[in-house]
């Protein structure tokens, strides 16, 4: 406070300013918990808050057993300090309602005051000479901050993982070929001299005719098959036939392609062994050499061409599988 209060009379009592913040007004003399300084120019009572803090409200509490016309003209302030507030830099001391006179009636209030300032002080004065300050108490309302900062915000979780990334697509090539069977090799005597085995289907020839004789032949027989071995499982994107470029391309006619974990004919491996390209639909070449390409999108390691039925020949120029290793 300004000053407290100390004539000898009372000595016995305590006017500081601690007894406007013990908690105990309304209680007139049987309590005497007033602060109460002496008779002065421009008195004043400030609270330490402790901290900055926002000040909503202050509530003044008027001394109870007599005297209540002394409060009169006062105004509260919130400041960085205590002290007469108009003693204090600009920015270290604000007043609550700083557009109004307040003038307490002579009554004990309680008189509310608005505020809606941030400071660590909060501040009675009464302005003016030979003034006299005594209350029952000094109540503030408002929000003290939290001494540290809040937890700083997580980032944002990710969005949800994607799928791990599959290989990168190869380009689309034709595929090796390290090996070939078939169901059987043309055995005619007549044609010695002619390789006709499934070699003959991956050579990298076609189209010749009789003056390159670059086709494999089997012996005519039921469900004939011509397999070519890809050296690994690899993804069949199509397959593409060339006919017999000599004569006899009637005898391709219906015809299936399989992709398939081994050589053979497909209808006679275990059911997950072998995978038909274009299984709804029956393909039948017609009587020309072609080429029939046939769309697959399947992966094994074999490559098998089958001509269902009995009394069959296969006989091609070659058998060209596209796709990535
Ligand atoms: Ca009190
Ligand atoms: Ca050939």
């Amino acid at each position: 406070m300004s000053s407290t209060f100390d004539d000898p009379r009372w000595a016995a009592h305590d006017f500081s300013g601690a007894a406007c913040h013990d908690g105990v007004w309304g209680g007139g003399q049987a309590q005497w918990s007033f602060c109460h300084t002496q008779n002065q120019n421009n008195p004043w009572l400030s609270l330490n808050l402790g901290a900055t803090s926002y000040v909503s409200s202050v509530r003044i509490y008027g001394r109870s057993d007599c005297c209540q016309s002394q409060l009169g003209t006062y105004q509260v302030w919130v400041a960085t300090a205590a002290g007469n507030p108009t003693l204090l830099s600009g920015s270290a001391a604000s007043r609550c309602q700083p557009a109004d006179t307040l003038v307490a009636p002579a009554t004990v209030g309680p008189f509310t005051v608005s505020c809606g300032l941030s400071g660590s002080y909060v501040t009675l004065f009464l302005p003016g000479n030979s003034r006299l300050l005594m209350i029952d108490e000094l109540v503030v309302y408002g929000t003290v901050p939290t001494l540290a900062p809040t937890q700083a915000p997580t980032l944002a979780p990710t969005a949800s993982p994607t799928a791990a990334p599959t290989a990168a697509p190869t380009a689309l090539q034709e595929l090796s070929v390290v090996g070939s069977s078939m169901s059987s090799t043309f055995d005619d005597p007549r044609w010695a001299a002619h390789d006709f085995s499934g070699a003959a289907c991956h050579d990298g020839v076609w189209g010749g005719g009789q003056a390159q004789w670059s086709f494999c032949h089997t012996n005519r027989q039921s469900n004939p098959w011509l397999s070519l071995n890809l050296g690994a499982t690899s993804y069949v994107a199509s397959v593409r036939i060339y006919g017999r470029s000599d004569c006899c391309q009637s005898q391709l006619g219906v015809y299936q392609v399989w992709v398939a974990t081994a050589a053979g004919d497909p209808t006679l491996l275990p059911g997950s062994a072998a995978s038909r390209c274009q299984p709804g639909s029956t393909l039948v070449a017609p009587a020309t050499v072609g080429p029939f390409t046939v769309s697959c999108g399947l992966s094994g390691s074999y490559v098998t061409l089958f001509l269902p039925g009995n009394s069959r020949l296969l006989m091609i120029d070659e058998l060209v599988v596209t796709g990535s290793p």
